[in-house]
């Protein structure tokens, strides 16, 4: 079987709320605009992409399983979620698909507790501090990936 030329962007807890507060840390724009972002850097490179937003952990992981069947790889914010949650980690790693993991603001200038993520090291690309355009970074890269362009 061919692989799909799909990709499913995962964004978590709070980040429906970019836009609203707080643009000191994670700017002006919006959840809306983030989805835009990924859908169109995806497009250009020919895949179409899927995206889910959830304050709930269950329903994110959920959606991470179903990506088994029909995405190639994975674009995750995992908010929060990233310096707490094994669960979405070990649902990473179980669906064995390439994962990219984004962050908006530098999480490793912020907080102590910012400075540890529990997927960085089950996700094959990592865009930090770049903003919304992050996202883009992180489909480039990951699609470089998937389809043998990556630099050595
Ligand atoms: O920098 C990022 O993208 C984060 O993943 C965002 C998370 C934070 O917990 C991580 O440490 C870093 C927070 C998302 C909440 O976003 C808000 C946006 C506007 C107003 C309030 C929260």
């Amino acid at each position: 079987m061919t692989a799909p030329r799909r990709l499913l962007l995962v964004n978590g807890p709070n980040l429906n709320l970019l836009g609203t507060r707080e643009p000191g840390i994670y700017g002006t724009e919006t959840l809306a605009d983030v989805v835009r972002v990924t859908t169109d850097a995806a497009a250009r490179r020919g895949f179409e992409l899927r995206a889910v937003q959830s304050n709930h952990e269950g329903v994110l992981l959920d959606a991470i399983h179903d990506a088994r069947q029909d995405c190639a790889g994975i674009v995750i914010n995992p908010g929060g979620l990233t310096h707490t949650s094994v669960v979405l980690r070990d649902a990473l790693s179980g669906v064995a698909l390439p994962v990219a993991e984004v962050h908006i603001s530098d999480v490793r200038a912020r907080e102590e507790f910012r400075h540890h993520s529990y997927v960085a090291d089950v996700a094959v690309v990592h865009v930090i501090g770049e903003g919304v355009p992050g996202y883009a970074t992180a489909v480039a890269r990951l699609i470089d990936i998937l389809t043998g362009q990556a630099e050595g």
